[in-house]
């Protein structure tokens, strides 16, 4: 059980990282206490911005001490409340982002070593200027760092082809919850002695140990880029599109994100800069892309000689391939956008799952009847990373509700049931419910509900054995005994 600390102890806690190195009034610590969708907002005793792994081993060492607690926090993108402490004002917020260096780039290697600190966007920078690839992208790249991209085993937009966070990792150093330090930084492809503890620490969500620094695989630059939307009449038609393309093509597809026409509504209606790819309006567009590292001159000439049978035999129902880099850009400014668009169009029940990708059309079918049953004038927006089986099922209110209105409390009212409707779907037809977000605090309740029983057990024992004091991010992913409600 934690305990809230004593102002002795805060002030050693301060004395740790230096004058620079800490913030405790309410006014400069209120936005690291609240999550990035402001779905919570909690209380820190101090928020600690150590500059080298020394300090982060002595302040860890010492809450360990007291039994004080700890929320790790990278760059606050969490979409599951996972960096946000509670309301006690007894935790301390444990912020990363003045350990950002770069340790090492080892371009033969293919292998480059960073503070956990860095942002996500430098971390690519890094690798594109040693002519190497850094595949992890996510619209949040330029605020989340790579300790938190670990930490929730980051997935984003390019899975398909390189994976998620966890495949990307080849060595990993933690301050474990009693200050002392695991070093598996080695950047080796093979090495097989004994357990692979740092899987542990790989989604865990900072509930077994902060990660400092972190080993990372890099991948050949690519020269040939073939970026293309793709109108088709629904998902199942995506699916069916994605397979022979995968066949076709094999694994320079790289990136296939689904897109409904009301995702592009809103994208015209709300973020300035967007334009409709095509003259009139489709049911759903698809966003292509397919690296070669080149060169690979034929490349695009062979996409346009796909599209076109696809065209003729009526599997797609439009297409249109970026003829420069503004043009792809253009492209992706769209999908990235999205949540935004979504966001200022209102309030929005969220759901990220995954599914067999031959499961997807009908998940959206039985789910799709399933919403309207509960909310029939309830808007599905439907969105993401086809390639990989995740899709961001959200849910927005009525056209015309406005924020903060009766009718919108209303509609959010009938979240739980409509999420509880998406879930057990998700789950009797083999899916996620939780395919790239986490649980955080936001899914405590789904974990324990869907979870094989066996497995969650196996997950406290393994909380208890690294952190019997329970001082790592108490109250995020797994229920544990000393959790306060
Ligand atoms: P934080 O939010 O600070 O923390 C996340 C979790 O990790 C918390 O539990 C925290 O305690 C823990 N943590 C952070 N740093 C450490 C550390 N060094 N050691 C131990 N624990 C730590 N996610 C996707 O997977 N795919 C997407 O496509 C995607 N797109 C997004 C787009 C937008 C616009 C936004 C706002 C978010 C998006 N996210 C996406 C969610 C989010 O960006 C990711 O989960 C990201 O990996 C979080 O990184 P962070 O540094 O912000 O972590
Ligand atoms: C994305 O893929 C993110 O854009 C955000 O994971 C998803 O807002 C969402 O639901
Ligand atoms: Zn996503």
């Amino acid at each position: 059980m934690s305990e809230a600390p004593s102002a002795q102890m805060l002030d050693a806690l301060k004395a740790i990282v230096g004058d620079a190195g800490w913030l405790c009034s309410a006014e400069d610590t209120a936005p690291f206490s609240r999550d990035f969708r402001q779905l919570y907002q909690g209380r820190a005793a101090l928020v600690l911005r150590p500059n080298s792994v020394q300090q982060v081993m002595a302040v860890v060492t010492l809450c360990h001490q007291e039994s004080i607690a700890i929320v790790p926090q990278g760059g606050n993108t969490s979409y599951c409340g996972g960096a946000t402490p509670d309301a006690s004002g007894h935790q301390v917020i444990l912020c990363l982002s003045r350990l950002a260096r770069v340790r090492e780039v080892d371009a033969q290697s293919y292998t480059m070593t960073l503070d956990a600190g860095c942002t996500l966007q430098r971390a690519r920078e890094v690798a594109h200027a040693a002519h190497r690839h850094f595949p992890l992208s996510l619209g949040s790249e330029g605020s989340c760092q790579i300790g938190g991209n670990l930490s929730t085993n980051a997935g984003g937009t390019a899975v398909l082809r390189y994976g998620m966070m966890r495949d990307l990792v080849l060595g990993l150093e933690v301050v474990l919850p009693d200050g002392s330090l695991l070093n598996q930084l080695k950047g080796l492809r093979k090495d097989n002695t004994g357990y692979d503890v740092k899987q542990l620490f790989l989604g865990a969500e900072g509930t077994l140990g902060i990660i400092t620094g972190a080993c990372l695989k890099l991948s050949p630059q690519a020269t040939d880029y073939m970026t293309a939307l793709v109108a088709i009449d629904h998902i199942g038609s995506a699916v069916a599109l994605l397979s022979r393309l995968r066949s076709h093509f094999g694994e320079i597809v790289e990136r296939f994100e689904y897109l409904p026409d009301i995702a592009h509504q809103l994208l015209l209606q709300h973020i300035a800069g967007v334009t409709p790819p095509f003259a009139t309006s489709y049911p759903a567009l698809v966003l292509v892309e397919l690296q070669a590292p080149g060169p690979w001159p034929e490349l695009t000439a062979r996409v346009e000689d796909f599209l076109g049978a696809e065209a003729a035999a009526s599997h797609i129902l439009n297409a249109v391939i970026a003829k420069s880099f503004s043009e792809r850009d253009a492209f992706w400014f769209m999908r990235e956008h999205i949540p935004e668009a979504q966001t200022r169009e209102g309030a929005s029940i969220k759901h990220d799952v995954s599914l067999p990708i031959s499961a997807l059309h009908d998940f959206v079918t039985r789910a799709t009847a399933l919403i309207s049953s509960i909310a029939p004038e309830a808007r599905i927006v439907g969105y993401g990373h086809v390639g990989d089986g995740n899709l961001h099922f959200n849910v927005s209110p009525p056209a015309g509700v406005t924020r903060d209105s009766p009718n919108e409390a209303a509609f959010l009212a009938l979240a739980p049931t409509i999420t509880r409707a998406v879930h057990d779907l998700v789950a009797e037809l083999g899916g996620s419910f939780s395919a790239e977000h986490g649980i955080g605090q936001l899914k405590v309740g789904e974990l324990t509900r869907y979870e094989d029983p066996v497995a969650l057990t196996l997950m406290q024992r393994i909380k208890a054995a690294v952190d019997p004091k329970n001082i790592m991010n108490p109250g995020k992913v797994i229920q544990y005994p000393s959790d306060k409600s």
